[in-house]
This record gives structure tokens, C-alpha cells and sequence, in this order.
């Protein structure tokens, strides 16, 4: 099948499993064909099945806001008509699903037809989207998708308390490809990180506010008080600076590492004891995954979709949000204890894999479709 993936290129979740997905269709056969705005980060090198179509914007001075959406349709009409593109499957709602609909409608104009796939993510239901600004635009073009997809049961409840969607949503949750994660403990350089006699804890994420950063930081406080330990920080974002004055006014700089962006994530999460993911709002926990594949539990809250992915006291442990205390005394119970923390390291490893890329791609798979045979009752 010809498909056409629309997402955000940066190293936000929703990009990284439709980039992923897009990888792995192409590996199945299918030719994929991602149109976005910058190459996605975990796009290596395109051929075998993988094409990029970059979204230019053009700087107009007469507009205070430049038109994304305008140019992503026009960009989606004109790659579906050149390679004859047989399905579009659009991540995050937020502008996607809109700019998508705008160019099945122009290319219907014409004849053709192209079913729409949406996929839900998280923050484009639970935060932008239900803002009163967005919210008409973004339940219209839910309601207009050929197929609506959720990452996660509680993802799904969501959209439905917060819009009025007519619409069938399926819950296809987030995957991993875990013949990529084998581990190679020769290669972890733990020792760059921290003593032998540390605990490593590592927080990854785009330090958002809805990831409630400052929590991560009382919680490893509170651990490093009792039990010798260093803490991880990998990512950027608004909450970055705020995290490092609080590291400095709790008087722990020195046992904190802020590393930014990274491309090395496994390599990061190889030498990593413990995950935290304390987040307000979280509608699946990609990074959260990623961490169990690697053999480090997680302390999460128990929000949205992380009860799907995180198990409570098997791969790690949930806690209300905010609730710091009982969050650092879990973590502790865990790390306290080197037969404690391997057992816990196994069950991460094995809830994971639950979620492999092989028993979710068929459900992808079928729901193409589902939408593919949609077309027809589109037509007119
Ligand atoms: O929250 C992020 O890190 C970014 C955000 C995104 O849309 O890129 O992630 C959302 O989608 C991910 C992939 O489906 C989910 O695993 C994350 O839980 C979700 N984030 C939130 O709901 C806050």
C-alpha cells in the first residue's frame, strides 16, 4: 500500500511512533511517504520504501501567523496525486487532522479518493485541543476521519468525556521494536555517570509542564538523602531552567546531569537504575516504555494511560499525582536492594514486551483496511 504519514518531525512521542510505524511498514513492503515540515529525527536514511516531502512555509510579512495548515494541505494534495497514494494517516490531531481533511476534500474535487487514519496522542485531546480556541476545529476533524485511532484506553475515555465524537475510536497502543534492544552491558560506560556505589536515575522527556519536572526533582531529593544516587535528565523544554535553579536551591547541582536532546537513549537508559514519570497528565508514557524494554522500572503517576503500560508493583510502582512522598519511598524499596532491583529490572523487561512492534503493526495493518474499503462509501 501507498501511504502518506503526517507528523510532528521533533523528538515529542507522537513523532517518534509515527516514524517508527512509518520504518517498519516500509521494512513489511508498504511505501511510505512522510510530509512534514523537517525530516523526522528518527527517520536514518530514507530509500528502501521511505520517502520525505518537506513542508515549506514561505515567510509572508503581511502575516502575523504563517499558514501551516494551508501549506501542509496543498503539500498532501500535490504528493498524493504524484505517487498515486492510497491512504493518508495523520498523528495528532492538531493540525493534522485538519489539513488532512482540507485535502481529501480538494483531492475528492477531482476524484480521488484517500481515506483518512487519525491517530490520537495525548496533549492534542487532553491539553491543546479541548482549549474552547481549538476545541470546534478539532472535534469536526475527528468526526471526519475515515478511522480514529487512541493510544491508549484512558486516551479514548478521554476524547470521549472532553468531545462529542461520533466515531468509533480503536485503542492501538504505543509499540517497540525489542529485537532492537538487546541489551550490551559491555558498552553502557556507566562508570562516565556515576560511582559504582550509585544508583542511577533518569528522567526523559520534553519538560513540558505536564510532565510536572519539579516533582522529579523533590523525588530524587528525597531518594538521594537516604541512599547514594545520581540523577539523569535528558531532554529540553520551558521547565529545563527552572529545574536546574531548583537543583541548585536543594543544594543538589552536583548530583544532577542535564544532557538535552539525545539520539543516545538507549545507551543513556542502559546504565539507568530507575525511571521516573511523575507526569500531571500522560496519555500512554512512550519514554516510559522505552525505559521497561531496557530493564529500568518505573515510578510513575498513576494518570491517563500509564496504568495500561506501567504495572503496579511489577514493573514498578504508581502513585497520585504529586504525591512525591510515596513516590520517593517506592523508588527507595526498589533500589535498595540489589535482589529487589534485578527482579523488578526482569518484569519491566517482560511487561514490554508485551507491547512489540510484531502484535501491534497488524493492528495498524487491519485498520488500513478498514479504511481502504471506506473509500467507496465516501464516493459520493
Ligand atoms: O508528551 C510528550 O512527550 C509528547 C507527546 C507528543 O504528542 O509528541 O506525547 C504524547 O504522545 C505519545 C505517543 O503516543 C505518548 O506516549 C505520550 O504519553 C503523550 N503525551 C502526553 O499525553 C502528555
Amino acid at each position: 500500500m501507498k501511504i502518506a504519514i503526517v507528523c510532528y518531525p521533533t523528538f515529542g512521542g507522537s513523532g517518534v511512533v509515527a516514524t517508527e510505524l512509518g520504518i517498519a511498514l516500509a521494512e513489511r513492503g508498504h511505501e511510505v511517504h512522510f510530509v512534514t515540515y523537517k525530516q523526522p529525527v528518527r527517520l536514518g536514511l530514507l530509500g528502501n520504501n521511505i520517502h520525505f516531502h518537506e513542508v515549506h512555509v514561505p515567510e509572508y510579512p503581511l502575516f502575523h501567523y504563517q499558514p501551516y495548515e494551508l501549506a501542509l494541505s496543498s503539500k498532501l494534495v500535490d504528493t498524493i496525486r504524484l505517487y498515486g497514494i492510497e491512504l493518508l494517516h495523520v498523528h495528532y490531531a492538531i493540525p493534522h487532522a485538519y489539513a488532512g481533511y482540507m485535502a481529501k476534500k480538494m483531492l475528492q474535487e477531482e476524484g480521488i479518493f484517500i481515506p483518512m487514519i487519525t491517530t490520537l496522542h495525548g496533549t492534542d485531546i487532553t491539553l491543546v485541543g479541548k482549549h474552547p480556541f481549538y476545541k470546534p476545529a478539532v472535534n469536526f476533524s475527528i468526526n471526519k476521519s475515515d478511522v480514529v485511532t487512541s493510544v491508549s484506553e484512558g486516551l479514548k475515555q478521554s476524547t470521549l468525556e472532553i468531545f462529542d465524537i461520533e466515531k468509533e475510536i480503536e485503542v492501538i497502543p504505543n509499540f517497540i521494536d525489542s529485537s532492537k534492544y538487546q541489551p550490551n552491558y559491555a558498552d553502557c560506560q556507566r562508570s562516565l555517570m556515576a560511582n559504582e556505589d550509585e544508583r542511577i536515575i533518569t528522567h526523559i522527556s520534553n519538560f513540558r509542564k505536564v510532565k510536572n519536572i519539579p516533582d522529579v526533582i523533590h523525588v530524587f531529593y528525597r531518594v538521594q538523602q537516604e541512599i547514594p544516587a545520581k540523577l539523569i535528565m535528558v531532554g529540553e523544554g520551558p521547565e529545563k531552567e527552572y529545574a536546574e535553579q531548583l537543583c541548585d536551591d536543594l543544594d543538589i547541582k552536583d548530583k544532577v546531569v542535564f544532557l538535552g536532546n539525545s539520539n543516545e537513549i538507549d545507551r543513556i537508559l542502559c546504565f539507568s537504575d530507575l525511571f521516573l514519570l511523575p507526569s500531571k497528565s500522560e496519555s500512554f508514557g512512550l519514554a516510559a516504555l522505552e525505559a521497561m524494554i531496557n530493564r529500568v522500572p518505573v515510578i510513575s503517576s498513576n494518570t491517563g494511560g500509564i496504568p495500561e503500560v506501567n504495572k503496579d508493583g511489577v514493573s514498578g510502582y504508581l502513585a497520585d499525582v504529586g504525591d512525591v512522598a510515596e513516590m520517593a519511598e517506592k523508588a527507595l524499596y526498589i533500589l535498595s536492594d540489589n535482589v529487589v532491583l534485578e527482579q523488578f529490572k526482569e518484569n519491566a523487561h517482560e511487561v514490554a514486551s508485551k507491547f512489540d512492534i510484531l502484535n501491534i503493526l497488524p493492528l495498524y495493518e487491519e485498520v488500513y483496511e478498514k479504511a481502504y474499503k471506506s473509500r467507496f462509501k465516501n464516493t459520493f
